[in-house]
């Protein structure tokens, strides 16, 4: 069937506007965040409601076309971007973003998957409540793209990551069949846990349309410093006594290295006097909603045991919103900052927090013998074990070349040393389309079976976002 003819179904299926198949007006959809990677399709459809998404896919079904969901196209792994046969259509869930619902008594929020996380966060902080899950793309990341990679971030320490937010889900199958399972429920034991197979899924099993999450008191104290690390800070060592004294208050354990601060430093038009110690700097924070705490005593007292065993070389509390702010815009500058520079190419890696020195010191010396003169910006969610050990592409070079020598060669040698010390090759940002190949080469032979049988059991056609993640059942290896 020719495409026009195909197209005049989805818009016959659609209102005015919600297909569009101008190139010049789908550029953006088709290509990746990190600009890596530009595919092409057949038109993004723009849905307005679960049951139009529901319409989409049976006839997508019917064609034969696949679909790639996509939220704010923000993933890091290429997952919300169509491959480059223009057989794919990608569904936009942009105008799927209403809040539905808020219960403060509950402590609950129902929403759109197509709601930006943003305002997810504030339409719970009006009803006195925190949705804890924040990442510096959260202006443009939306519900079901943070469903879809169980997005992380800076809160993971204390809050964990989306798949321990998510209550309810609402979400179309690759056949149409709508699942409906927004309850707000903490225990419901009936059964497999349907909603989590969407976890992680990357657009992979269905679209997600709606989800309840879970929320927590909201903030009224926070206590945050900037801490200098000294030479020879052990890590673990800091984070275990500050989670230990704090009682758990902790909500964030921010690693970074003295490259990553001069980078976000270097962009920022009003950079904050901060620097980091020989050994890095540590951004910490402690939240309450109880106003009875002085947080600021206890992380100053905190403060002071790690001072007297000479881990820190010295310690700034933030002593006003602004400074509290100040400290925040460096951390979360840096992604900015390495693109400004040339970009990077990113290792997202995991190792249990008993090894994240052990990893420095191997993935150091791996780096040093590759090339001495490489620079790196590394820093991370270190409370997570959770490290962004990215290597600059040096000024001048060419971005996509250095990334393609980088990614088949030191790329894997800093894998291997996370798989070697029990570790992941990627913590938080997902498998999508270009880590396809490491899932293949680190991952359990058992569970990866377990992965092809539920994505053949979800989607046995194979349309919905082909090509990322995982192959079907009888696809071959291109590896
Ligand atoms: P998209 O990029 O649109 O999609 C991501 C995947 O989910 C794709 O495979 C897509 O097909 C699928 N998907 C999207 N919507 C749906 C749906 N409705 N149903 C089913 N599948 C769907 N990630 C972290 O975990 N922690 C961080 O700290 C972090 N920081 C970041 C900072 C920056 C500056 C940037 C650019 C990215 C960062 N990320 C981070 C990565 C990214 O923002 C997250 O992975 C985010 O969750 C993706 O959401 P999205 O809406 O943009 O999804
Ligand atoms: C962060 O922690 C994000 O800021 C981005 O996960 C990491 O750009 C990166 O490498
Ligand atoms: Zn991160």
């Amino acid at each position: 069937m020719p495409h026009s003819i195909r197209l005049r179904t989805f818009r016959d299926l659609l209102n005015d506007g919600a297909v569009v198949d101008d190139p010049e007006r789908i550029a953006t959809y088709t290509t990746d965040q990190r600009q890596l990677f530009t595919g092409a399709a057949l038109a993004v459809l723009k849905p307005t409601m679960t049951k139009q998404v529901a319409d989409i896919v049976r006839l997508a079904a019917q064609l034969g076309i696949g679909i790639v969901p996509q939220g704010g196209n923000t993933s890091y792994c290429g997952g919300a971007t169509p491959d480059a046969s223009g057989r794919q259509i990608i569904v936009s869930l942009e105008r799927m973003d209403k809040i539905r619902e808020v219960d403060p008594v509950s402590m609950s929020i129902s929403v759109d998957a197509g709601a930006i996380l943003k305002n997810v966060q504030d339409a719970a902080a009006n009803a006195g409540l925190l949705l804890p899950l924040s990442l510096g793309a959260e202006g443009s990341c939306r519900i079901g793209g943070n469903i879809g990679t169980n997005a992380g971030g800076l809160s993971v320490v204390r809050y964990g990551m989306t798949r321990d937010l998510l209550l309810g889900i609402e979400a179309v199958l690759a056949d149409g069949t709508v699942v409906s399972d927004m309850r707000k429920l903490r225990k419901n034991n009936t059964g497999y846990d349907v909603k989590q197979c969407f976890v992680g899924s990357e657009g992979t099993l269905g679209i997600v349309t709606g989800a309840v999450l879970r929320l927590a008191p909201l903030p009224t104290r926070r206590a945050t410093a900037w801490l200098k690390l000294a030479n020879g800070a052990p890590l673990a060592e800091l984070l275990a006594l500050v989670r230990r004294e704090s009682a758990d208050l902790l909500t964030t354990f921010e690693f970074m290295t003295a490259r990553s601060v001069a980078l976000a430093t270097e962009v920022l038009t009003d950079p904050p006097s901060l620097r980091a110690g020989p050994a890095g700097a540590v951004l910490v924070e402690f939240a309450s909603s109880s106003r009875h705490l002085d947080l600021d005593e206890l992380l100053e007292a905190v403060l002071a045991e790690a001072i007297e065993f000479g881990w820190l070389e010295d310690a700034f509390l933030a002593q006003s919103g602004s400074q509290r702010t100040a400290m925040w815009r460096l951390r979360e500058t840096i992604p900015e900052g390495e693109k400004r520079r040339n970009g990077s190419v990113k290792h997202d890696i995991s190792v249990p927090l008993s090894s994240i020195q052990r990893f420095l010191d191997l993935a150091g010396s791996h780096v040093r013998s590759y090339d001495v003169d490489l620079e790196l910006s590394v820093y991370g969610h270190v409370g997570d074990g959770n490290l962004h050990y990215n290597v600059l592409v040096p000024p001048g070079v060419d971005r996509l070349e250095f990334t393609k020598r980088i990614d088949g060669s030191l790329s894997l040698q800093l894998y291997d040393t996370a798989a070697a010390l029990g570790g992941s090759f990627s913590a938080e940002h997902g498998v999508g389309r270009f880590k396809k190949h490491l899932l293949e080469r680190y991952g359990d032979v058992g569970r990866i079976a377990a992965m092809r049988r539920i994505k053949t059991a979800f989607d046995p056609a194979n349309i919905m976002n082909a090509g990322a993640v995982v192959r079907p059942l009888g696809e071959k290896s291109a590896c």
